[in-house]
């Protein structure tokens, strides 16, 4: 089993960490390295998810680590960062499993949710007993949510939601679902339990990427529910996308440990294989593309540490955020594949986490806003054109 838990940190950032983040950070690196590291090739072979780690990762604090009260650790947003960082570094299966639970499910009862809400979901779902989805995408409306059809009509003092779903992560294991759906107002969110008549799953099989995480579609069919299950503060399509920010903010992190994951298994390769009269790490081609993947990972972490820093002082801008996912994912999956390349054929099995991560960032470039749909949200920031219609 490769070590892909080793530090890179050129610029000794470690040094501009506290103890709590050193903590948080070692921590998850040790459960991964212990606990998901000799498994994780089995669960993307038989595109499982890992359903034990969850009461591990809860006792770590994982769940909702950023958020305050409700039974959530309370961590700073840097914490939580180094947290999806060592995360993904397994598997970006993983981390997308804690960012839905954390920072989509948990946030959107948190941001959005009555206090009768938030105290009946968020301690069980700080624990790992109640596991939440996040339904915006549908099968027809991706990188425009705005369009979407699904429609909750008003029913009494309740509502009656109909419409579909499609590429939910965590759909069918989830104990329950945010979907958001059109009222006669606007749109808005709901919380749909598990049981409830007339919501059914279906997972979506014979993906290539994110083998280890479960993506599902969710069926809305004449679905009757009353107020608990209306989302009071959540008005209009600006709730679900600050959700998006919360976890943007989480996979621009990520990235950057299934980047370190892909340059430690090439630097380990390649300074231990030999082709003509020496290793490969002696060759001067080889040694610019291990320079470039150091590169651009230690520009990520800058970004992050300073993103993670606006956050905690309340002043990040989502802009911002779309800058991080869109440079720090983009620059992982080009360092994936030139791993992959480096591996030589070795790189196209799974004795070595290199084609799995790359394979997964393929998602990760695309779910959460494109990479071109990042550009256009950074397009119109620095132009104040909108090219998006
Ligand atoms: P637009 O006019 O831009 O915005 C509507 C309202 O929302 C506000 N807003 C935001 N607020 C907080 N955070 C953000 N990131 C925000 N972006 C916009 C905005 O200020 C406005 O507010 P108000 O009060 O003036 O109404 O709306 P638009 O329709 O033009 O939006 C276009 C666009 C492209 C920005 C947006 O729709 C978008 O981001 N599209 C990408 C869709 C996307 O990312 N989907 C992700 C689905 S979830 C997922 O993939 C989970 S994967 C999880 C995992 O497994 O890890
Ligand atoms: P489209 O929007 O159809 O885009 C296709 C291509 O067109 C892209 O290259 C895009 O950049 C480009 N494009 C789109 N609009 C423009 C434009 N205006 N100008 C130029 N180019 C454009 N969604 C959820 O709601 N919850 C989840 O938990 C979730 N999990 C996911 C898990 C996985 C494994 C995957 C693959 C997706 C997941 N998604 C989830 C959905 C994800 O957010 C969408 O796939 C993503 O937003 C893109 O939408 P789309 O696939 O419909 O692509």
């Amino acid at each position: 089993m490769a070590n892909v838990m080793k530090d890179l940190d050129f610029f000794d950032l470690d040094a501009l960490l506290g103890p709590e983040e050193k903590m948080a950070r070692d921590a998850v690196r040790s459960f991964v390295q212990r606990e998901v590291m000799p498994d994780i090739e089995r669960h993307f072979a038989n595109e499982t998810f890992a359903l034990e780690l969850v009461p591990r990762m809860a006792e770590l604090g994982v769940f909702g680590a950023n958020l305050h009260g409700y039974g959530c650790a309370g961590m700073n947003n840097i914490a939580y960062g180094l947290i999806m960082q060592e995360l993904e570094a397994a598997d970006s299966g993983l981390r997308s499993f804690a960012s839905v639970q954390s920072a989509l499910a948990m946030y959107a009862i948190y941001s959005s949710g009555s206090e009768e809400q938030k105290l009946r979901y968020l301690p069980e779902m700080a624990k790992g007993k109640l596991i939440g989805c996040f339904g915006l995408t549908e099968p027809d409306h991706g990188s425009d949510p705005g369009g979407m059809e699904t429609r909750a009509r008003k029913d009494g003092d309740g509502w009656v939601l109909n419409g579909t779903k499609r590429w939910i992560t965590n759909g069918s294991l989830a104990n329950l679902a945010v979907v958001w759906a059109k009222v006669e107002e606007g749109i808005t969110g709901f919380i749909v339990e598990k049981g409830t008549p007339g919501f059914s799953t279906r997972d979506i099989h014979g993906k290539f990427s994110m083998r280890a995480s479960i993506t599902s579609e969710l069926m809305f069919d004449d679905v009757r529910l009353d107020p608990r299950h209306h989302l009071p503060n959540a008005r209009g399509l600006r709730a679900p996308l600050s959700c998006l920010t919360q976890a943007r903010y989480g996979i621009a992190w990520g990235a950057i440990g299934a980047a370190r994951s892909c340059y430690q298994c090439a630097l380990d390769y390649t300074k231990s294989r030999k082709q003509f009269s020496r290793p490969l790490a002696g060759y001067q081609m080889v040694q610019r593309k291990l320079v470039d993947m150091l590169t651009e990972i230690t520009k990520a972490q800058l970004i992050c540490l300073r993103l993670g820093q606006l956050k905690d002082a309340g002043t990040m801008r989502p802009e911002q955020v779309s800058f991080a996912k869109r440079n720090n994912v983009n620059a992982a999956l080009e360092i994936a594949r030139m791993a992959r390349d480096m591996l030589g054929a070795n790189g196209i099995v799974n004795e070595y986490p290199v084609i799995r991560h790359m394979l997964n960032l393929e998602t990760v470039n695309t779910y959460e806003g494109t990479f071109d749909v990042q550009t256009l949200i950074l397009g119109r920031d620095i132009t104040g054109e909108s090219a998006f219609d």
